[in-house]
C-alpha cells in the first residue's frame, strides 16, 4: 500500500477538524434530509416518526464522530496515559437527547423538526434503550465514561456487544414474562463497526513447551472465533471531547464451511457459525447472582482476550518497551466478570513477547485494579478447575503459577499458618476445585475497592480480611459510586435544571455540581419554593400520563408518590414493602369514610425485574399486582391509596420515575447493599431517602444531614445477631406483620396458597433478611414520612436543602478520585486548535 505523506495528511486533518460544528438550522435540514434521502431511501412526504428520528439521529452522529476522531488523534498524539474501563455491562441507555444536549443543539434541532411537522419529545421517543447491562453495576459503568468523557480525561470503555440486551418484562396475569430485546432490529446510529480492529480469540488446544524458555508454552488449538469492534461514541458536555465505549462481537464468517455446504450438509455448513455467534448473542440476566454457565465463561474469556490484544496493540505504536506499559495504561476491573484479563495479560506478555515471568507479573500487577460491588454469596464468582483447564488450559497454568508464587510468598511471612494458606488460596480445596475469582483479581492488582464507605470497610472484615493483613492497609481503598449530573438532573429533569441554572446564573453547575450549594441561599425565597414545588408537580403529571399509557391505571398527581424501583431481590425486601402497603390498607378498611377522607393520598409505585430463574423474585412480582388489583378497584379507598407495578423498568423508564417522586425506598437489610446509586439519583431530583442504615445511605444522610432522611432499622453490626438467633427460633412478627399474613391466608388477593413460600421465607426459612427485625420501625419510619409530608413548608425545605447538599456523589468526583489515588492520569483538554502543536 502507498505510504501517506504526513505534513499534506496533517493539513487535511487540521483543517477538518477546525471546521466548527455547523449550527445553523438551515445546515442541520440539510443534513437531516440527506439522511432521510440517501441514508434510508425516503422522501420528506414519506417520512414517518421512526425515520426522522433516524434521520435526525444520523445528522447528530455525523457532528460527534467529527469530535470523536479529534479527540482519540489528539491523544495519540499526546502519548496521553489512557484508563481502561472494563464491564461486561453498559447499561447505556437512550443517546439522542444526550448527544443533541452535550453538542447544545438540543433548540436547533428541535426547531428543525417543527418545520418539518414533528415534536422533539416524539422524535426523542423513537430511540430504543442499548440495554447491555442488568441494574446498578452496568448504569454505574455508563456514568463513569460519561464522566471521564466531561472531565477530559483519556479513557475508554470496553464491553460486548449483545446482540440481545436485558429481556422486556412484560406482565400477564401479574406474572412477569420475559421478551427477547431485539434492540438491533433497526438502524443503531450510535455505533461504529470497525471490521478492520478484529482479534482472533482461541478456545480448548492443548500446550506445547517452548524447549528453550521455561516460562512460555506454545497454544494450540483450532477452535478459534474472531472478535470484532463496535465503537459506542460517548459525548462529552461542555467539552470538545468524545469518549468511546468498544463493544466486542463475535464474527462468524470465517467459520463458514464450504467443503460442507458444497455436499448438500447445509446445518453442518453454519453449525460452526452459530456456536460462534452465540458468545455474544445474550446478555446473562442476572443482578447480584453468579449462575456458573459455561457460556458465560466463554463469553468473559472472549471479552478479555480481545480487549487485552487491542489495548497491547494500541500500546506497542508508541514504540515503547513492555515494561512500560502501565506507564500509558490502567485497567480497571468491574467487579470479578472481566478477572480473566489477569491471565490474559499474563499469557500475551510471557507467550509471545517471551517476558520473564517476574517481569511479566510486575507489568500485570501494576495496570490492574479491581473494584468489587458486593458482598452477596449468591453472587461470587467461582469456576471449576476442570472446566477452566478444558476451556483455557493456558490460563489454568497461568493461574496455578500465581497462586503457587503468592502461596510461597505468605508461606515465607507466616511460617507454619497452614489453615492462612487454606483460606486465601486462589484454589478453593472443594470437590471439583474451584478457581475463586475475586481473589485472583485481588492478587492481579494494585488497588482494590469496595463503592460506598460502609461496603469497602466490610470487605476489609471479611472476605478480604487475610489479604490486608498480607498486602498492607494501603491497598484496599473506597471509592464511593456517584452518578452522571448531565443524564439524570439536566437531561432527566429539565424544569428543576432551568431553577438550579437560574440560581446558578449559568449551565456549569451539570460540569461542577459543588456550584448547586447556592441553592441554600434560596431556600427561604418564597418564589423560588412555589416553583421548586411546581416543577415537582410537573413531574408527577408527566409520570401520571407515562403510568396510565403502561399501565391503564389513574393515579392523581397531588397523591404522596411513593418510589420502590430496582433488581427484585430478597435482600432489597420489595416484600416488606408490599407487606407494608397491605397493613395500610387493612387500616384503611377500619376506617370511618370521614377519617379516611383525610388520610395522607398514597401512590405506592414499584417497578423491577426477576431474573428469569429466580422464582422467589418472580412471587413477589405476583404479589404486588395481585395487591394492586384489589386495592385500585376497592371503591371505598379510592385515590387515599393506589398501588402500581410499572412494567419493563429501563434507563429510560427510570428519567420518567425519578424526577417524580417524593419518598423514594432504598430499604436493603443493613450490609447487603453495597452502595446503590438510584439513591443518589431520587435525592438530586429533590425526593426524599426512606432507608436503612446501609450502602451510601449512610452518606448522603451525612451530607444532607439527617432531617433531610428517614432512616430506620437494625444496624449492620446487629445482622449477625440476629441471623444467629434467627436460626434457632421463630420470627415474632409484630401486630402489623402478622395482620398482613393473615390478609394474604385469608385470599383477600386471591389464592393465598401461592404466596405461602413467601411467608415461610419469613417464618419458617430463618428470616434470613430480617423482614421481622425491622417491620416495626419501618412502619413508625413510613408515619414519619407521613407527617413531614403534610407540612409542606418543611417538606419543600427539606428537598432544596437535599440538592444543594448532594454534589459529593457526582460521578464527576468518584471519576476524579480514581484518577488521582488508582490510575494516575490526567486530564488533557481536547480544543479545535489543539491540532496545530
Ligand atoms: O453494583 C452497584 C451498587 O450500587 C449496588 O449496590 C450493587 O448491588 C451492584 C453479578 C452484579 N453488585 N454486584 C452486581 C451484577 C451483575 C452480575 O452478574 C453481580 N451488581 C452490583 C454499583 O456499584
Amino acid at each position: 500500500s502507498q505510504t501517506k505523506t504526513p505534513s499534506k495528511v496533517d493539513n487535511m486533518f487540521q483543517n477538518y477538524s477546525h471546521s466548527e460544528i455547523a449550527r445553523d438550522t438551515a445546515t442541520i435540514k440539510n443534513s437531516v434530509i440527506m439522511h432521510l434521502t440517501a441514508t434510508f431511501l425516503r422522501t420528506p412526504t414519506s417520512m414517518d416518526s421512526g425515520h426522522a428520528y433516524l434521520a435526525s439521529a444520523f445528522s447528530v452522529r455525523d457532528r460527534l464522530l467529527q469530535r470523536w476522531n479529534l479527540t482519540n488523534e489528539f491523544h495519540d498524539r499526546m502519548k496521553a496515559k489512557r484508563v481502561y474501563y472494563m464491564s461486561l455491562e453498559f447499561l447505556i441507555g437512550r443517546t439522542f437527547d444526550n448527544a443533541l444536549l452535550a453538542l447544545d443543539l438540543r433548540k436547533e434541532y428541535g426547531q428543525t423538526l417543527g418545520e418539518v411537522g414533528f415534536r422533539l419529545e416524539d422524535i426523542i421517543d423513537e430511540e430504543r434503550d442499548a440495554a447491555l447491562g442488568n441494574g446498578g453495576l452496568g448504569r454505574l459503568a455508563a456514568c463513569y465514561v460519561d464522566s471521564m468523557a466531561c472531565s477530559d480525561y483519556p479513557g475508554w470503555g470496553y464491553g460486548l456487544r449483545y446482540k440481545y440486551g436485558m429481556f422486556q418484562q412484560q406482565i400477564l396475569n401479574g406474572y412477569q414474562v420475559e421478551v427477547p430485546d431485539c434492540w438491533l432490529d433497526s438502524p443503531n446510529p450510535w455505533e461504529f463497526p470497525r471490521p478492520d480492529v478484529t482479534y482472533p480469540v482461541k478456545f480448548y488446544g492443548h500446550l506445547v513447551r517452548d524447549p528453550n524458555n521455561d516460562d512460555r508454552y506454545i497454544w494450540e488449538s483450532n477452535v478459534v472465533y474472531d472478535a470484532m469492534a463496535f465503537d459506542v461514541p460517548v459525548p462529552g458536555y461542555g467539552t470538545t471531547n468524545v469518549g468511546n465505549i468498544r463493544l466486542w462481537s463475535c464474527k462468524t464468517n470465517s467459520l463458514f464451511d464450504l467443503n460442507k455446504f458444497n455436499s448438500g450438509d447445509y446445518g453442518g455448513a453454519t453449525g460452526g457459525q452459530v456456536a460462534a455467534q452465540i458468545l455474544t448473542d445474550v446478555l446473562y440476566p442476572n443482578d447480584n447472582t453468579n449462575d456458573g454457565k459455561e457460556l458465560r465463561l466463554r463469553q468473559e474469556y472472549l471479552f478479555c482476550s480481545a480487549t487485552m490484544q487491542d489495548i497491547i496493540a494500541r500500546f506497542k505504536k508508541t514504540g515503547r518497551p513492555m515494561s512500560e506499559l502501565p506507564e500509558l495504561a490502567a485497567i480497571q476491573l468491574n467487579d470479578t466478570h472481566p478477572t480473566l484479563g489477569v491471565p490474559e495479560l499474563m499469557r500475551i506478555l510471557l507467550d509471545e513477547e517471551e517476558m520473564s515471568w517476574d517481569d511479566a507479573w510486575e507489568v500485570t500487577t501494576r495496570t490492574f485494579a479491581f473494584t468489587n460491588h458486593t458482598i452477596l454469596p449468591e453472587a461470587m464468582e467461582k469456576w471449576p478447575v476442570p472446566m477452566l483447564d478444558k476451556i483455557l488450559p493456558r490460563h489454568m497454568g497461568i493461574i496455578y503459577k500465581i497462586n503457587l508464587y503468592f502461596l510461597q510468598a505468605v508461606e515465607k511471612r507466616f511460617p507454619g499458618d497452614r489453615d492462612l494458606l487454606r483460606r486465601i488460596s486462589i484454589i478453593e480445596e472443594s470437590n471439583p476445585q474451584q478457581v475463586r475469582m475475586a481473589f485472583l483479581a485481588c492478587v492481579g492488582s494494585h488497588k482494590v475497592n469496595g463503592v460506598a464507605a460502609i461496603h469497602s470497610d466490610i470487605i476489609k472484615q471479611t472476605i478480604f480480611k487475610d489479604f490486608v493483613r498480607i498486602q498492607g492497609e494501603d491497598k484496599f481503598i473506597n471509592k464511593t459510586n456517584g452518578v452522571s449530573p448531565r443524564r439524570w438532573m439536566n437531561e432527566c429533569n429539565p424544569d428543576m435544571s432551568d431553577l438550579i441554572t437560574d440560581v446558578v446564573g449559568d449551565r456549569s453547575w451539570v460540569n461542577d455540581l459543588a456550584k448547586v450549594k447556592k441553592l441554600e441561599e434560596r431556600v427561604a425565597d418564597e418564589d423560588f419554593r412555589r416553583r421548586w414545588w411546581d416543577a415537582k408537580q410537573k413531574n408527577k403529571q408527566r409520570l401520571a400520563e407515562y403510568i396510565l399509557t403502561t399501565t391503564g391505571i389513574q393515579v392523581n398527581p397531588n397523591a404522596l408518590f411513593d418510589v420502590q424501583v430496582k433488581r427484585i431481590h430478597e435482600y432489597k425486601r420489595q416484600l416488606m414493602n408490599i407487606l407494608s402497603v397491605i397493613y395500610r390498607y387493612h387500616c384503611l378498611k377500619q376506617m370511618t369514610p370521614e377519617v379516611r377522607a383525610k388520610e395522607l393520598h398514597r401512590v405506592v409505585i414499584f417497578a423491577g425485574k426477576a431474573a428469569s430463574g429466580y422464582w422467589v423474585a418472580k412471587q413477589v412480582i405476583k404479589l404486588i399486582n395481585a395487591v394492586a388489583e384489589v386495592v385500585n378497584a376497592d371503591e371505598e379507598i379510592g385515590d387515599v391509596l393506589k398501588v402500581v407495578f410499572i412494567p419493563d423498568y429501563s434507563v429510560t423508564a427510570a428519567e420518567y420515575i425519578i424526577p417524580a417522586s417524593d419518598i423514594s425506598q432504598h430499604i436493603s437489610t443493613a450490609g447487603t447493599e453495597a452502595s446503590g446509586t438510584s439513591n443518589m439519583k431520587f435525592v438530586l431530583n429533590g425526593g426524599i431517602i426512606l432507608g436503612t442504615v446501609d450502602g451510601a445511605n449512610i452518606e448522603i444522610g451525612e451530607e444532607i444531614g439527617e432531617e433531610q432522611i428517614f432512616f430506620f432499622g437494625c444496624l449492620a453490626h446487629e445482622v449477625e445477631d440476629f441471623r444467629h438467633y434467627l436460626r434457632f427460633n421463630q420470627p415474632k412478627p409484630d401486630d402489623a406483620l402478622q395482620t398482613a399474613f393473615d390478609m394474604i391466608q385469608r385470599n383477600t388477593f386471591g389464592d393465598g396458597a401461592i404466596f405461602q413460600p413467601l411467608i415461610d421465607s419469613v417464618v419458617r426459612g430463618g428470616d434470613v433478611y430480617l423482614l421481622s427485625v425491622d417491620f416495626p420501625s419501618y412502619i413508625q419510619a413510613h408515619n414519619a414520612v407521613e407527617d413531614a409530608y403534610r407540612n409542606r413548608e418543611e417538606w419543600i425545605t427539606k428537598s432544596i436543602l437535599s440538592v444543594a447538599r448532594m454534589s459529593k456523589f457526582s460521578s464527576d468526583r468518584s471519576i476524579q478520585e480514581y484518577a488521582e489515588e488508582v490510575w494516575n492520569i490526567e486530564p488533557v483538554r481536547v480544543t479545535s486548535c489543539s491540532m496545530g502543536i
